[in-house]
């Protein structure tokens, strides 16, 4: 590792671990040009998007854009697309995988900040924070209801694990390959809940989490999922973080690693 030794603290001076930026993708051609523009020009390269099946054009905007395209056959959900995202990022080398959605929602600017964290060793598990203040995340269009929620299950599952985080569910994630060869998230779920089980499975093996602030962005192109889907992932988080609890208080167990 070349580095600057400063008051004790070794830093970084230039990134040396492949970074590859994965984004899971269902129906985001209108979205991924602008996401990809984003996307600071050194992780450009290795990118990777998996297509969910997508009805729209999809694969063909991200094949113009040059980015290396996987299609999925049929429509496997969000969870089953991280698999895919995750067991290709590892294959082509990863130290460092960052996922993105690739609705435009998340600002891919902030992916140096990031990256500097788990170079410097500061973090296994980065996420990009978008509750700073309740009045950024409403004019960022939050809707209040998802706010609400988002607060309330943060909130439990900050006390149920430990942990300290802004918000459990970004959908920007960054994870060292350490992180990923250790969590068995290849048994997760295939739907959204995957990212809590993910999430509880990091603290369960003692990684270390952190986030960095980024802008709440809700416009009417950006993938949304819809009342009733964030309802049953809201209680399908409990559900998980109910597991932790019996399975800490050994009483029934759950697989986490
Ligand atoms: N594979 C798959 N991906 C999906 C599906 N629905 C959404 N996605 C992708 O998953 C990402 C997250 O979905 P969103 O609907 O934006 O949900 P969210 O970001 O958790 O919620 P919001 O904060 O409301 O945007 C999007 O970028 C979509 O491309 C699906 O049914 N299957
Ligand atoms: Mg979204």
């Amino acid at each position: 590792m070349r580095g600057i030794q400063l008051s004790g603290i070794k830093m970084v001076e230039s990134p040396h671990m492949k970074t590859v930026v994965v984004m899971p993708a269902y129906n985001a051609a209108r979205t991924l040009q602008n996401t990809i523009a984003d996307i600071p020009p050194q992780y450009r390269a290795d990118a990777i998007l998996v297509d969910d099946a997508s009805s729209d054009d999809t694969v063909a905007v991200a094949e113009r854009l040059g980015v290396r395209v996987i299609r999925h056959a049929r429509n496997t959900g969000y969870g089953g697309n991280q698999k895919t995202c995750y067991t290709a990022a590892l294959a082509a080398g990863a130290d460092i995988v960052i996922m993105v959605h690739p609705d435009y929602q998340y600002n891919p600017k902030v992916l140096p900040s990031i990256v500097n964290l788990i170079e410097n060793d500061v973090c296994d598990v980065v996420l990009g924070n978008r509750i700073r203040t309740r009045r950024e995340a409403l004019l960022g269009g939050m809707p209040f209801y998802k706010y609400i929620s988002n607060r309330g299950l943060t909130l439990v599952s900050n006390l149920v694990t430990g942990e300290n985080l802004g918000e459990w569910h970004s959908g920007m994630r960054a994870y060292s390959r350490k992180v990923l060869e250790t969590v068995a998230w290849k048994d997760n779920s295939d739907d959204f809940v995957f990212d809590t089980q993910f999430l509880v499975q990091c603290t369960s093996a003692g990684l270390r989490l952190g986030d960095v602030p980024i802008q709440a962005k809700y416009f009417e192109e950006a993938s949304s999922i819809n009342f009733k889907r964030s309802t049953e992932y809201g209680m399908l988080t409990l559900y998980t973080l109910l597991r932790y609890v019996l399975h800490k208080a050994g009483l029934v167990p759950y697989r986490l690693l």
